[in-house]
C-alpha cells in the first residue's frame, strides 16, 4: 500500500471512531426546567440529526410539555417514542409537536425516534 492509500485508511477508521463516540458515548447538554405558573414544565427540543438537548431534566409530579420542533425531513426522525409511558408520536417536519406527560416516578426514561437510532433521556428527580 502506498503512503496515500494508508492515510486513506486512517482517515476512515478515524471517523467511524467519531461516529461511534458521537453515538455511544457522547452525553449532549442537559436541560433543565422547573413548573411555571400554571404548574407546567415546558421543554424545547430541537430535532436535527438528533434531540437538543439530549438529556431533559424534569420533576416528578408535574405536567410535563415537550415541544419537538423538528427542523428536518429525514425520515430517521419522523417518529418520537417513549417506551415506559406508552408513547409514540408522528413529527411532521419542520413543525413543532407538543408531546404532554406526567412522570410518575422518578428514573431515567430513554426517547428515540422509531428506528431506535436516535437517543434522548429524560430524567424524572424529586422536585426540591
Ligand atoms: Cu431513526
Amino acid at each position: 500500500m502506498t503512503p496515500l492509500d494508508w492515510s486513506v485508511v486512517l482517515a476512515g477508521v478515524s471517523l467511524i471512531a467519531l461516529i461511534n463516540w458521537y453515538f455511544f458515548f457522547s452525553e449532549p447538554v442537559a436541560a433543565s426546567m422547573s413548573p411555571s405558573a400554571g404548574g407546567i414544565a415546558e421543554v424545547p427540543i430541537v430535532v436535527h440529526g438528533g434531540y437538543s438537548p439530549g438529556t431533559v431534566r424534569v420533576p416528578r409530579g408535574s405536567r410535563v410539555r415537550l415541544v419537538f420542533d423538528r427542523q428536518e425531513d429525514s425520515s430517521c426522525s419522523e417518529e418520537v417514542v417513549f417506551p415506559d409511558f406508552g408513547i409514540r408520536r408522528f413529527l411532521p417536519a419542520h413543525e413543532k409537536t407538543v408531546v404532554e406527560l406526567t412522570p410518575s416516578t422518578t428514573g431515567r426514561f430513554p426517547f428515540t425516534c422509531g428506528m431506535s437510532m436516535l437517543r434522548g433521556t429524560l430524567v424524572v428527580e424529586d422536585p426540591s
